[in-house]
């Protein structure tokens, strides 16, 4: 994987909610909810990635488990993937965003009428909420 490769993880309780994390930057994304996540450094593999990038960002020990069948490549060449995973160790806390919250099918639906999602995080809400809606 290269460094143009972002990896974002879909974090699932076994009580139908997702883990979503307000960002704090940049200002044009700033107040927007996404999957938490971030570069793959050379070298690592996406699961490395993200198990790294949510100890820093939330302060949680991950299993990870299978890629969501969506992946996103923006016109800058960066492409974003989605991994499912779930916390083994650790609350979560927004060590890097505004906030954190679970929210289930009904509020992220909610939240994205609402334009309160980071835009290529959208692309996942299909495969997500079928996910929610099945547990
Ligand atoms: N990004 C995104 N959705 C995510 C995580 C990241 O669209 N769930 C994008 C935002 C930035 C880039 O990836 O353009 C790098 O993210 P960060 O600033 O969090 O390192």
């Amino acid at each position: 994987m290269s460094a143009t490769t972002v990896v974002a993880g879909a974090i699932l309780s076994d009580d139908g909610r997702i883990l979503l994390a307000q960002r704090a930057y940049p200002p044009e994304l700033a107040g927007l909810w996404e999957l938490p996540g971030g570069k793959v450094e050379p070298g690592e593999t996406l699961a490395d990635a993200l198990v790294r990038e949510l100890c820093e960002e939330l302060n949680v020990r991950v299993e990870v488990g299978d890629r969501l069948a969506v992946a996103v490549t923006l016109e800058s060449g960066l492409e974003l993937i989605a991994l499912r995973a779930t916390i083994v160790d650790g609350t979560p806390t927004a060590a890097e965003h505004r906030m954190i919250e679970w929210v289930d099918a009904e509020r992220l639906r909610a939240l994205d009428q609402a334009g309160a999602v980071v835009p290529n995080d959208r692309e996942w809400l299909p495969e997500i909420l079928a996910d929610l809606l099945e547990r």
